[in-house]
């Protein structure tokens, strides 16, 4: 029997189960096949999508201008290694630099990555341009927040689950509260060797928390009065997701440095980026950072592709107009709901709180009951669901979704 066989979804879950490290709790679905807003089953039964990987594939599955892109780089060149020049690397550093208007680019893979990346542009920023005297450098980072799994990363994260038993932590952060501009101005008023300030403009992993309006264009004031470099991580907000080429966009905030992932790729491959302008990136020389994979010619053509679809087809726009109907409609369903007690988001970032304890299973039975009427979303926190659709939906399909999700809705009122 050949490796690749057909499986029932049991026997994918089982194989998974037997063999795969368990860190997943998944819904229970066996994915095999995605086009646009759409997902299929083994069994040919079809979902609308509204996780999008996490809000990687906002260009909607198997995007044919990005795997049409894919396929043909992957019969010329896949990778060299950073150790020769390719001819695709300085296309994709020079188009992706002009189209968020930054100076350069530091190509990674993973979002983890990224982040560790600009977090270490930062450091000898700080200690090179800043004078910061050594090893004193810090960063400053919000509690609840999620910015990928390394044990960098999890050591300053305030989630028990993401980092116990995982120290010892890396020293050098500072935690404040998210969206407090108080505790964000006394932190840097009392550490005079702070580098950076790494913040989530919608913070994704703690439920799709808006700050108040106003606080990220407050928060970078405080940094440049401070000298701190505001480091945002786009990773899942950016590229269109919540209504603008960047979240920080709604308020006009241009980061001093950037942290793409996700949907830099359109879900099509693990694609990541720091970006930054020269007087912070010229920190940087040949040996201090680097990765077999980051900035290899598959990767640069796909990422090309990727964010021209989100020119051409307008997708900020698009999220930004659907994400009002969908807010809209599902506030009116609220209103007299007694399952759910708030919706927020921006653009098509969305997620509804459920009226239940953080340990019920409520929200997670929802989503079984929405996966059963045709649409796959996930729980965080317990009692907190994400929706965030690809953004190539259109109205009528997104009516067709918020009907299911009331109609599922409705099965859970009492
Ligand atoms: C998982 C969450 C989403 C991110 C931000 C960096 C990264 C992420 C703002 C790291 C990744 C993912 C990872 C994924 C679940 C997911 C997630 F629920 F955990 F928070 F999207 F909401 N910065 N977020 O959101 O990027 O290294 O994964 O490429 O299963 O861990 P990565």
């Amino acid at each position: 029997m050949a490796v690749l066989q057909k499986l029932t979804s049991k026997q994918a879950i089982a194989l998974e189960n037997k063999y795969g490290s368990n860190t997943y709790h998944p819904l229970p679905v066996v994915l095999s096949r995605g086009e646009g807003v759409y997902l299929w089953d083994v069994d040919g039964k079809r979902y609308y999508d509204f996780l999008s990987a996490y809000s990687a594939v906002n260009q909607g599955h198997c995007h044919p201008k990005i795997i049409g892109a894919m396929t043909a780089q992957a019969q010329q060149l896949t990778l060299t290694s950073r150790a020769f020049y390719n001819d695709k690397l300085g296309l994709y550093e020079k188009y992706t630099c002009e189209y968020f208007g930054f100076e350069k680019l530091l190509p990674m893979n993973s979002g983890a990555e990224a982040v560790e990346a600009a977090m270490k542009v930062c450091r000898k920023w700080a200690y090179e341009v800043k004078g910061v005297p050594e090893h004193q450098a810090k960063i400053i980072v919000c509690n609840n927040n999620f910015h990928g799994r390394t044990t960098t990363i999890v050591s300053f994260s305030s989630d028990s689950t993401s980092n116990k038993n995982f120290g010892p932590y890396s020293d050098g952060f500072i935690k404040i509260d998210y969206d407090n501009l108080e505790e964000l101005e006394s932190a840097l008023k009392s550490n005079p060797n702070v580098g950076g300030f790494l913040v989530e403009p919608i913070q994704g992993e703690a439920g799709v928390y808006v700050p108040s309006e106003g606080f990220l264009a407050k928060a970078k004031a405080l940094c440049e009065a401070y000298n701190v470099l505001f480091i945002a991580d786009e990773i899942q907000t950016g590229v269109a997701r919540t209504g603008k080429l960047l979240a920080v966009d709604h308020e006009n905030v241009r980061p001093d440095i950037l942290i793409l992932g996700k949907a830099l790729s359109g879900g099509a491959y693990p694609i990541s980026a720091v970006l930054a302008d020269n007087k912070i990136m010229d920190v940087m020389t040949p040996g201090t950072h680097g990765s077999t994979f980051g900035g290899n010619p598959l990767a640069a053509t796909i990422a090309i592709a990727a964010l021209e679809v989100v020119k051409d087809e307008d997708l900020a726009a698009n999220a930004d107009k659907l994400g009002k109907v969908f807010r809209s409609e599902l506030n009116t369903y609220i209103k007299t709901s007694k399952i759910v007690n708030l919706v927020r988001g921006k653009g098509l970032l969305n997620a509804i709180v459920v009226n239940d304890t953080e340990d019920s299973d409520t929200a997670w039975n929802i989503c079984l009951a929405l996966r059963d009427n045709g649409l796959l979303a996930k729980p965080t926190h317990g009692n907190i669901i994400r929706f965030a659709p690809p953004l190539v939906m259109n109205r009528e399909q997104l009516q067709e979704c918020i009907d299911i999700i009331t109609k599922t809705l409705t099965q859970f009122e009492p």
